[in-house]
């Protein structure tokens, strides 16, 4: 064997096992049957030099070929950097990293395509490659983070938090208490998220958008980019429901309304309104795009339950004085909502 096919062997079995590993501890963390974020501990640190000692092996194995275990201790290694490389990404940054395993993948099948001498697997591989490269730096520019942030900065945070949100306490309203203060408001700002998509709920929230503009209810919707779990994802359902493109308002302009109005709906969104993400740096989420709905001079959030959003994060908007947890499902709260804004307003 030549030295760039070597080469490309080389190059096509670290990336390809550590994708593999990888990928199963993504799958893992995404159906929660492993653990969300967590510190490396000193040993698995030293061993996630894994990657340089394989690249090293690869090198060697360039120069001398011929050596089988040296080449099955490179892909160990590689098996086991894919596990380390996981361990410490919180749940929220998994589409992130997922993106980033494809474009390795994609490398890995453009240097088979060497091995092979097959333009086809090079050509898909460096496009697979290119892609899955374009889509990480595309969702890390909507969450403001650096990769490094992503790969290394969530280190001991969920603990920590969830922890802390077990001493707090939260106020609670009904479907009934919850429709007064949206017909007696005169503005409303609903900031949707992962949970409306989850439910199903954007025709339930274009019922609502309908009932509160007929009575009069300055009405309208926000949410950062990174609502969701991909770009465009709730731009994507508000207009499947016909909701007016210009009801839609930008972040600037959202968070310079909120100060003056009087109910910030929120439906199933949770990391995108945690005001963390503005002042607490050592939290994973700060830096992102937020709503800034605790500035809203009552805030009401529609969810099931306390449980943190996709960062595995408690949020700080939950226990402000005028904050009100809604519980529920979104789609059928917001369909209570509808209905007992209507019996209220004598509709
Ligand atoms: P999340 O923080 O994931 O919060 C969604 C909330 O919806 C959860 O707290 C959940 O609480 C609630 N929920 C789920 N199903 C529901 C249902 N049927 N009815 C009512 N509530 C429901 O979502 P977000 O605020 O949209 O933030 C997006 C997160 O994804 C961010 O952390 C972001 O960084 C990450 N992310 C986004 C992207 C892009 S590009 N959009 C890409 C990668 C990562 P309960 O379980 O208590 O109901």
């Amino acid at each position: 064997m030549d030295r760039i096919t070597m080469g490309a062997l080389a190059i096509e079995v670290i990336l390809g096992f550590l994708t593999f590993t990888a990928s199963l501890m993504a799958f893992g963390k995404l159906q929660e049957i492993l653990p969300s974020a967590r510190s490396l501990t000193g040993a698995e640190l030293r061993e996630s030099r894994h990657p340089g000692a394989a690249v090293a092996l690869g090198g060697y194995l360039v120069v001398h070929s011929g050596s089988t275990s040296l080449f099955l201790l490179m892909g160990g290694l590689s098996l086991a950097f894919g596990i380390l490389l996981i361990i410490p990404i919180g749940g929220a940054d998994m589409p992130t990293v997922i993106s980033l395993l494809n474009s390795y993948a994609g490398l890995s099948a453009a240097a088979m395509g060497f091995v092979l001498n097959n333009k086809l697997l090079i050509i898909a591989g460096s496009l697979g490659r290119k892609l899955g490269l374009i889509l990480s730096i595309i969702m890390c520019k909507a969450m403001n983070r650096s990769f490094s942030n992503v790969l290394f900065g969530a280190f001991g945070q969920v603990a920590a938090t969830a922890a802390a949100a077990e001493q707090k306490s939260h106020r609670s309203a009904s479907a009934e208490e919850a429709a007064s203060l949206l017909v007696n408001a005169s503005s409303v700002m609903v900031v949707p998220g992962y949970g409306m998509a989850a439910a199903q709920a954007q025709h339930k929230v274009r019922e609502l958008y309908d009932l509160l503009t007929e009575k009069g209810v300055k009405n309208e919707i926000r949410h950062p980019p990174v609502a969701g779990r991909m770009p465009g994802h709730m731009n994507v359902l508000l207009a499947e429901a016909d909701i007016p493109y210009d009801s839609l308002l930008e972040l600037e302009e959202a968070n310079s309304e909120l100060p003056q109005t009087d109910v910030a709906l929120v439906i199933g969104a949770n990391d995108v309104t945690n005001p963390a993400a503005r002042h607490d740096k050592g939290s994973p989420i700060y830096g992102m795009p937020i709503i800034d709905t605790d500035k809203a001079r009552t805030v009401m959030v529609i969810k099931r339950s306390m449980n943190p959003g996709f960062a595995g994060v408690d949020n700080e908007l939950y226990y402000l004085d005028r904050t009100l947890m809604l519980f529920g499902d979104a789609k059928s709260f917001v369909g209570e909502l509808v209905k007992e804004a209507e019996i209220q307003s004598g509709g």
